[in-house]
């Protein structure tokens, strides 16, 4: 197994500009302010006039279509609050480390999303008995693992057909912004983030899996390169803690003066509801329930809050760690992958309590 130095590269780095995260800081809105959403771009943000986009329906279809958005304005709308993390987020802390994409806790964010259901416009096209999977193909066009591809995902026809999953045109009530797929975009609750096909310009329906490389090279766990793997799909469940006190400026540990220190922060999960949220302040060898709040929605993420009472002044490691409905916890430790997807171990945040003065 190839060791990757712990050293970035500049083309890491050239990622990391061009794709950021969202500061941890920014937890503390139940919706991300816009600005401050994180971005994952895989070629280049292409430039779109909504007055003249359209979105074309092909394949096993009884009636194929091209909509403009007038057209889609035309359908039910609705809007949904929904938490959206990139599969990648946690991979600069494997080790040995992946070159990809460097994240390391900050790929999410909460927008609401307006927009029509996918199954109002398959309704409309009329879905073919030999129909298996929809192909939805945005508008950026590059080279990933030496393939020249639009970007493209598939979902079964079932998945497609939920009621949850949109085409939207908006997010927070404004048309969305061009590194967030204007003029319209797949959302596909409680899947990680790549699901969410940006600047999405067909939807093909076809009779056999889609086997495009962002469906079945990118985006599958596999603990070699010749393991066929198997596919990402629905996020884990993770909590996120507001950095505590104030920080320092390159290392980012903090200090707090004294306790009680009020920790808050955030949990979702793609494989159900939160039910527990836990705090450490020792590295995760013993644990306190936090008070969880309601999710913003079924598909968004709950707030969490904790009062910590330090013992005294010194360095302590703060952990947080969520448990859905179907009992799935955060672990301690991540377990390694190629693509370094998934990663989902618990957080952890180095904290200097000093006296009081
Ligand atoms: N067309 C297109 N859609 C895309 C991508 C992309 O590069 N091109 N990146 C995907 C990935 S990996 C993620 S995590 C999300 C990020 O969405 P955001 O940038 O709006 O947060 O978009 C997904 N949709
Ligand atoms: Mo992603």
């Amino acid at each position: 197994m190839e060791t990757a130095p712990d050293e970035f590269s500049q083309a890491e780095i050239q990622l990391a500009m061009r794709n950021h995260g969202a500061p941890l800081e920014a937890l503390h809105h139940p919706l991300t302010p816009p600005g401050l959403h994180y971005l994952l771009i895989h070629f280049d943000v292409p430039f779109a006039e909504a007055s003249e986009w359209r979105v074309d329906v092909t394949g096993a279809v009884r009636e194929p279509l091209s909509l403009g958005l007038d057209d889609l304005a035309g359908l039910p709308q609705f809007t949904q609050p929904l938490t959206m993390e990139c599969a990648g987020n946690g991979r600069a802390r494997l080790r040995p480390r992946i070159v990809s994409q460097p994240w390391n806790l900050e790929a999410v964010g909460t927008a609401e999303w307006s927009g029509v259901r996918v199954r109002d416009v398959l309704e409309r096209a009329g879905v073919l008995a030999e129909a298996v999977e929809v192909v939805f193909e945005g508008a950026d066009r590059g080279i990933d693992g030496g393939v020249e591809q639009y970007y493209a995902r598939s979902l079964t026809i079932d998945d497609a057909l939920a009621a949850d999953v949109m085409l939207a045109h908006s997010a927070n009530g404004e048309p969305l912004l061009p590194q967030h797929g204007h003029p319209l975009r797949l959302v596909v609750p409680g899947w990680y983030g790549m699901t969410n096909v940006k600047w999405l310009r067909s939807i093909r329906v076809v009779s056999e899996p889609f086997d495009g490389y962002q469906q079945s090279r990118a985006y599958t766990i596999r603990v070699s390169d010749d393991d066929p793997g198997t596919p990402v799909t629905r996020m884990l469940p993770r909590s996120l803690m507001v950095p505590p006190g104030i920080p320092d400026f390159m290392t980012r540990e903090r200090f707090v003066d004294g306790g009680p220190v009020a920790l808050e922060g955030r949990a979702w999960s793609g494989w159900g509801r939160i039910d527990a949220v836990e705090v450490s302040a020792d590295g995760g060898r013993s644990w306190e329930p936090a008070r969880l709040g309601e999710p913003l929605g079924p598909n968004a993420w709950a707030g969490w809050s904790y009062e910590w009472h330090p013992h005294g002044p010194g360095r302590y490691e703060l952990c947080c760690a969520a448990t859905d409905e179907t009992g799935r916890r955060q672990p301690l430790e991540p377990e390694w992958n190629t693509g370094g997807y998934c990663n989902n171990a618990v957080q952890r945040v180095a904290v200097t309590v000093r006296a009081r003065s």
